[in-house]
């Protein structure tokens, strides 16, 4: 018999669990999927084992971030954020996550509970009014240690320098009480690497925090002060209160704050430890509230071995995977591939390899001999077992030590190793079946023999089955559900409410029960499977709809002084743009001006072979293969053929108007990186002036990247977006490429005068 175990087990009989509540600067992608995958298999679990339980997902719609993106947009932060809170409540549902409430920041009852937080930390003396003069970056919302220029730690980004008078939480004072209390409660915060590193943070000294901001005005007004808005994270932090009744008169509201206050878990991905593990039980201590019994991080997802991240283009929709293979093959892919709390990249072909080999060979096929065989020889109806033989009770024995190992690996968070453990009772009552063969009747086997051994076997698989299907229920709710239908077992939900993982135990299926209809689980993905994911994936990030805006953000949409339904056909500037453009600082003076048409969105130095002006002699202009396959050599056929005088019947002229269509711009490097495993590429963040993007440039082999970092340089800035190694590209550098053997050497075009970014040149 299982029952709730070890470290999620609060030992009371309710549990409250909660997600981040996530930004709506940027469609949900796979790394928001995960986290709230997650929560939703340990939700279902708890729910089944008799355990009273509330999930709390959201959406975090206040704060600077959003109200530049929804400015980008042209909407106000308000229809942004509807837009972007639908689109995760849809992807939920689509993925089966059975969430108890949605909180957005935005709501009445979250803005009432945040401002009686603000009142009661002001009241209790932890709130005070000073000067703040520092670094801040606003993709993470975070301030930042250092001088100007300081770039964030956490996203690599170029902070800003804001100067306020703000509203200080005494932060100082809590560092005593926090170690105290980590070392009280090491179960308060997982895995070891963020208990290390927070401990160590806190260590190193703790200063004061700035908890208003008065240079905006999308947050939620300090009670009292109105000009000042409240701190986006002291805002979002509170929603795992607010969500619950804290602020509220009403006596059910406080009765279920009274009831699930404490939160038994927030789970979060790793970089947002700093703010759940210091920040928030900090506030909840100045406070007087109790704090919550515990965090757990979960690792990065990776995609081509960085963190999967709307700002850096390299993410995969969970839509995708839902539409080729299924929402619980994603569920179970992640659950099974990713230790948990370990970074886990991410891969078409490795989801296509667990999908086939466990789910479509391994449980579907198992299940779906059993049923059919159940139907042809015994009208599926299950038949009385009889006296088991040494094989039923090895097999039972499997599935007893499955039974007692399944919970507690699942409840320490380690989903793939309870998950690996399941399928060796798949496995095993897969062989069980081969082995018995209850297809197949010997000579000398007589017929009442072969019926005995057929009702045996198919009972005993059948209730292998029933547990199988029990234990994965939460990680596959919705193949668990059809499997309990042809079981014959009804709705599995129905079971859930009736706490059926709480008494699960061998011998459950009784002779006697009716099975439902055959239904297919998970038809075998064939080669054809990732090249749809794939074409799927190129076709969003082609596509290029904003997804608040539910159009195209393009040339047009982003210059104020050209009606987008004038323009035309624009270049398409994939949404991954949008957290970049999100930070940028909005330079109206610098909005382009022109409208540069689709088709002329393409490579320019590398397209045509011009002359070669005297004045550099041997070396020309020419862009970096930003938009080569990474890893070619550098522009390989320009390189060439600038080598030698183009023959007279290529010297074929532009005109000005062909000119016009390139736009070339001067931007300034603000991140440079190298990309890991491909040598000749390096990823670069510039600054445009009036946004900032990625770009993928092949002078890995010729510049440091710590080098490039405030360099001014020059890109064609409407070149259609392209991806390498799952990273984008928009845009390209121009070089002087200068013949060097086989290769050619770039040289980065610059300015000797200073050029605001941003400028165009023409
Ligand atoms: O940080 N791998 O919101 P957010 C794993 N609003 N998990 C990932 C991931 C990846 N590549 N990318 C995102 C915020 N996540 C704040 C939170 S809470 C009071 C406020 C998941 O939209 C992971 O859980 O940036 C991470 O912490 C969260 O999404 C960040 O979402």
């Amino acid at each position: 018999m299982t029952k709730p175990d070890s470290s999620l087990d609060s030992g009371a009989k309710r549990f409250y669990l909660t997600t981040p509540i996530y930004y709506v600067n940027a469609r949900p992608h796979l790394g928001h999927a995960y986290s709230t995958i997650v929560c939703d298999a340990i939700a279902r679990r708890k729910r089944a084992l008799g355990i009273d339980t509330w999930f709390l997902t959201g959406t975090d719609e206040h704060g600077q971030k959003i109200e530049r993106s929804a400015k980008l947009a042209g909407k106000t932060p308000l229809e942004f954020a509807d837009v972007i809170a639908g689109e995760f409540r849809s992807l939920w549902d689509r993925l089966g996550i059975r969430y108890d409430d949605f909180i957005r920041t935005t709501e009445p009852r979250h803005v009432r509970g945040v401002q009686k937080l603000f009142a009661t930390l002001r009241d209790k003396g932890y709130i005070y009014k000073s000067t703040y003069t520092g670094q801040y970056c606003v993709s993470d919302e975070a301030y930042v240690d250092g001088p100007p220029g300081t770039v964030c730690p956490t996203c690599g980004r170029m902070t800003e320098t804001v100067s306020e008078e703000n509203y200080f939480f005494k932060l100082s004072a809590f560092e005593r009480k926090l170690l105290e209390f980590y070392e009280a409660h090491p179960e308060f915060m997982q895995p070891e690497s963020t208990r290390r590193e927070v401990i160590s943070f806190v260590r190193g000294g703790l200063k004061d925090l700035s908890v208003s901001r008065t240079s905006f005005s999308w947050g939620i007004p300090v009670p009292g002060d109105e000009k000042h808005v409240v701190y986006v994270w002291l805002d979002a932090l509170a929603n795992y209160m607010t969500a619950l009744g804290y602020g509220s008169d009403d006596p059910a509201d406080k009765a279920r704050f009274e009831k699930f206050w404490p939160a038994d878990l927030h789970l979060i991905g790793k970089e947002i430890s700093r703010f759940h593990c210091v920040y928030w039980p900090a506030f909840l201590m100045a406070a007087g509230i109790p704090v919550p019994r515990s965090v757990r991080a979960n690792g990065w997802l990776l995609f081509d071995d960085t963190k999967m991240s709307k700002s850096l283009g390299n993410i995969v929709r969970a839509e995708t995977i839902d539409e080729v293979l299924g929402a619980d093959a994603l569920r179970y892919f992640l659950l099974r591939e990713i230790p948990f709390g370990q970074d886990g990249s991410f891969t078409f072909d490795a989801l296509v390899r667990r999908y086939n080999g466990d789910l479509a060979n391994g449980y579907g096929n198992l299940v779906s001999r059993v049923v059919n065989m159940m139907h042809k020889y015994f009208g599926g109806v299950v038949p009385e077992a009889g006296a088991a033989t040494e094989a039923e009770e090895a097999l039972r024995a499997t599935a007893e030590r499955t039974l007692a190992e399944f919970g507690p690996a699942f409840d320490e968070f380690n989903f793939s190793e309870a998950l690996k453990g399941l399928w060796a009772l798949v496995a095993e009552t897969d062989g069980y079946l081969t082995a018995n063969a209850p297809w197949k009747k010997p000579a000398e086997r007589s017929d009442a023999d072969h019926v005995a051994l057929q009702a045996r076997v198919l009972a005993t698989a059948a209730e292998a089955i029933r547990i199988i299907t029990a234990l994965v229920y939460p990680i596959l709710p919705a193949s668990a559900e059809k499997v309990w239908r042809q079981l014959g077992l009804g709705e599995i939900d129905e079971a859930g409410k009736q706490a059926f993982l709480m008494n699960l135990q061998w011998g459950g299926l009784k002779a006697g029960t009716r099975f439902g209809e055959p239904a297919p689980l998970f038809p075998r993905a064939e080669k054809d499977a990732m090249e749809r994911m794939q074409n799927l994936e190129n076709e969003n990030s082609a596509s290029a709809v904003d997804a608040a805006a539910g159009t195209k953000i393009d040339a047009a949409a982003r210059n104020k002084n050209v009606d987008p339904q004038q323009a035309p056909a624009s270049p398409s500037v994939d949404p991954t743009t949008a957290k970049d453009t999100a930070t940028a600082h909005a330079n109206d003076a610098l909005t382009p001006t022109t409208v540069v048409p689709q088709d002329a969105a393409r490579p320019v130095a590398t397209a045509q072979v011009h002359p070669v002006p005297a004045e550099i002699a041997s070396a020309r202009l020419s862009s970096t293969p930003a938009t080569a396959p990474a890893g070619a050599p550098l522009t390989p056929d320009a390189a060439t053929a600038e080598q030698t005088a183009p023959p007279a019947e290529e010297k074929h002229f532009i005109t000005i108007d062909d000119f016009a269509k390139v736009d070339l711009r001067v931007a300034q490097i603000l991140v440079a990186e190298r990309i890991p495993k491909a040598d000749k590429l390096l990823r670069l963040e510039v600054d445009l002036g009036y946004e900032k993007r990625q770009i993928l440039a092949g002078i890995a082999q010729y510049y440091e990247p710590e080098k490039l970092i405030g360099r001014k340089i020059v890109i064609v800035a409407n070149l259609a977006p392209r991806k390498m190694r799952g990273l984008e590209s928009n845009g390209m550098l121009l070089a002087a490429s200068l013949p060097n053997n086989a290769e050619s050497t770039p040289v980065l075009a610059g300015f000797l005068e200073d050029v605001p970014l941003g400028a165009r040149l023409k």
